[in-house]
């Protein structure tokens, strides 16, 4: 049971930041795809898997098959793995459904996770991530069905809070992308986009057209596009866990979006296909190893900028006035958060003012 913090708490020595925000997970799925890693490591790429029927699809087959208990079953463990290094806001994405019965589904239990566990879940429609097997050779059908059925049935449902889309060779075109926000725009959703990950399908332009909240990936960004999403106030978030296990060499342009100030926020993509991760903190790190961000920008990453990722605007800061989502770290400065590896020094989280976790 919570408390009140003031009261009940003394606080140590340490140092407090707002609760953690994931900001872009698809942490509901069923099954298990641990075979596919050991196929990358024997040489097939997760493109060439994609394309004889694994990776998303196979994660689709399992959870198709899933009831909601089992679904929630399965998924509650990873949730409650990010819960423990200090997350209180998480964003859950659909997207192994793929018809409008288990995009329902699955966004759902991502609901009821929120509502069972001390964590604030915002949900993202993510009908728009492969074409099911039913519209094989049909991508044009299955986008249909996305704009005319499956987003206005979450948006109906309020099991929605935002819309994205997978626009990529291997995933959706830009003009089927396009048809998918107009029908988000049309049902009151915000959007973000998996943009230009694996090439540069002009992902960043087309989120900044649209308003995005932001757009994720983007290794392949072009320039202009980076400016776009500045001029549009669109989020970069950048996921150095799929880049980590896809062994991207390709890196995001840092020094673009630093040099047109573009908010940059940091998330774990928790997926079972490109980046099977339940640890933030260990994004830290790898946000600046691997993409030379600043342990003060990472930090940001995953509280400021990865609220306005979300379209918060009551939370990720330290002010009067914000939502007391706090964790206490057991640390002597902040960079010790960025700096370490496997260490978790979580000493304590306080979640709307209550005391939910105490070490
Ligand atoms: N980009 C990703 O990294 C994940 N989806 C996407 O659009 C991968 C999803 C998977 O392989 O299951
Ligand atoms: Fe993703």
């Amino acid at each position: 049971m919570g408390r009140p913090a003031a009261r009940s708490a003394t606080v140590r020595g340490g140092w407090l930041t707002p609760g953690l925000i994931d900001c872009h997970t698809h942490l509901v799925y069923a099954g298990n795809r641990a075979r596919e890693f050991e196929q990358r490591l024997a040489g097939a790429s997760y493109e060439d898997i994609a394309r004889e029927g694994g990776g998303i699809q196979a994660t689709v087959r399992a959870t198709r098959a899933a009831s909601e208990e089992q679904l929630l079953h399965e998924s509650e463990p990873r949730l409650k793995r990010l819960l423990d290094e200090g997350v209180t806001t998480v964003e859950i994405k659909s997207g192994y459904g793929l018809d409008t019965a288990d995009e329902l589904k699955l966004l759902r239990v991502a609901r009821r996770l929120g509502a069972a566990n001390a964590v604030d879940v915002q949900t993202t429609l993510l009908a728009a991530h492969a074409v099911p097997p039913e519209y094989a050779g049909r991508a044009a059908d299955y986008v249909s069905l996305v704009c005319e059925e499956i987003v206005p049935a979450a948006a109906r449902e309020r099991l929605a809070d935002a819309v994205d889309a997978f626009c990529e060779r291997i995933g959706f075109s830009p003009d089927h992308t396009r048809r998918v926000f107009s029908a988000a725009r049309a049902a009151g959703l915000r959007v973000k986009l998996h943009a230009d990950q694996l090439s540069d399908s002009g992902g960043a332009a087309l989120a900044a057209e649209f308003g995005a909240l932001s757009a994720d990936h983007l290794e392949h960004a072009s320039d202009a596009g980076i400016a776009a999403m500045a001029s549009a106030h669109t989020v970069a978030v950048l996921l150095p866990g799929a880049f980590y296990c896809l062994r991207e060499t390709k890196l995001p342009p840092v020094a673009v979006l630093r040099k047109n100030g573009v908010a940059t926020a940091i998330a774990t993509d928790c997926n079972p296909g490109t980046s099977p991760v339940t640890s933030l903190l260990l994004m830290l790190n790898m946000a600046c190893t691997l993409f030379r961000l600043t342990p003060e920008e990472a930090l940001a990453g995953v509280t400021r900028h990865a609220a306005q990722a979300l379209g918060l605007t009551d939370r990720g800061l330290l002010e009067a006035g914000a939502r007391a989502d706090l964790v206490l770290w057991d640390i002597d400065e902040p960079v010790e958060l960025a700096y370490a590896v496997g260490a978790n020094p979580l000493a304590g989280i306080v979640r709307g003012g209550r005391v939910v976790r105490w070490a």
